[in-house]
């Protein structure tokens, strides 16, 4: 088990019993004292398949509600009082979108946060009126997970006029740092797209002819992942050829049928790279209903860690599921008491992913360790 998920599965046994013995592994995010402080890295990697993805983040000045697009009122969230307004994009079908919900809503609860949230189910016009309506019902910090980096830029005005700082969470939103948004809390998505290209490499003995199924356009995770894969393809594994790259839109329908017409056009594609595990589980049923067994004749990796997949990972229908952790609570209501305190929040939050493999998958499942 590598070094990231053993400090996880202390922290499951430490937390059930109610006792955070080491606060490093009790937020879940692999953070340590603080959202502005960086994920301390849990011990050195096992194998370039077991590398954690590194934690960074932009060294500079922190944000505080003093420096803050000119200075914002100084607020204390956890009055009972102060309405925080979480922006969700997409349909929490997705684990993924399930679980960082979850997040938000426990820690918020815990804190005795006023939250109130919306879900945009992947429509960028919907959150813009969404978040517009929270600010009419009184929020006065937003969190947001945005749909595409771009195409907020109405809701986002209308927060800045109103001196309502915002905090984004999981995706990018365009402008700048501490003038448009506090931060950014998310994974490094180009870090674990380079662990997917070494998977697939090494499940292919560096020779395959590879098809990439793609996120959702226009915002930084599908941007990053794809230029992340293909970077360390194209660096590292001559002979591991991209056939075929199309959008499945983070969709497991789009990316049964993507997949369908992809090795109908390309019958000599034996790998898949998805970039999230709905789009790899639509990649699965169409390997199937070619008459094609995966993990033998067709070799998937994906990125999310949902259990399902994490679950094939186990049964060797999977060669490996890089996480996207989503619990964001503990980080992200840390950075807003961070931004309201002396100590600030930094442009860039990463938050630390597990990585599922034919060796660790099964344990990780048994202990609990997979959303
Ligand atoms: C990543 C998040 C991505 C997930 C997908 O932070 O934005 O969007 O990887 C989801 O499952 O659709």
């Amino acid at each position: 088990m590598n070094a990231y998920l053993r400090a996880r599965s202390a922290a499951a046994v430490v937390v059930t019993a109610g006792l955070c013995l080491v606060a490093t592994a009790c937020t879940n995010s692999g953070s340590s004292d603080s959202a502005s402080s960086q994920n301390p890295q849990s011990g050195a990697t096992n194998s370039a398949a077991e590398q954690k993805i590194a934690s960074s983040a932009a060294a500079g000045p922190a944000c505080t509600s003093a420096t803050y697009a000119g200075g914002v009122p100084k607020l204390d969230i956890t009055d009972g009082k102060t309405v925080v307004g979480f922006s969700q994009s997409e349909s929490t079908s997705n684990p993924f979108r399930a679980t960082e919900t979850a997040s938000i809503t426990a820690e918020a609860k815990k804190l005795h946060v006023k939250l109130i949230q919306r879900n945009a189910n992947a429509d960028v016009n919907a959150q813009n009126s969404q978040i517009e309506d929270m600010i009419a019902q009184g929020a006065k910090v937003l969190v947001v997970a945005p749909e595409n980096s771009d195409g907020l830029g109405p809701a986002l005005a209308q927060a800045k006029a109103k001196k309502i700082p915002v905090l984004t969470i999981d995706r990018t939103a365009g402008g700048t740092a501490c003038t448009d948004f506090m931060s950014f809390v998310g994974s490094d998505f180009y870090g674990q797209a380079g662990i997917a290209a070494d998977d697939l490499a090494t499940a292919t003995g560096k020779k395959a002819q590879v098809a990439i199924l793609s996120g959702t356009p226009g915002n930084n995770v599908t941007t990053d992942r794809t230029k992340g894969f293909q970077d360390r393809i194209r660096s590292t594994y001559p002979d591991v050829k991209v056939v075929a790259s199309q959008t499945a839109n983070f969709d497991q329908t789009d990316g049964q049928k993507v997949m369908e017409q992809l090795l109908q056009a390309h019958p000599g594609i034996n790998a898949v790279y998805a970039e999230n595990d709905e789009m790899a589980l639509g990649a699965l049923q169409a390997v199937r209903s070619a008459g094609k067994t995966p993990g033998k004749d067709v070799k998937v990796v994906s990125i999310d860690g949902i259990k399902q997949v994490v679950q094939d990972v186990s049964g060797g229908q999977v060669v490996a599921d890089i996480e996207t952790n989503p619990r964001f609570g503990p980080l992200a209501f840390q950075a807003l008491q961070d931004f309201y305190g002396t100590k600030g929040v930094q442009a860039k939050v990463i938050i630390q992913d597990g990585h599922f493999t034919a060796k660790n998958a099964k344990q990780a499942l048994d202990q609990g360790l997979v959303y």
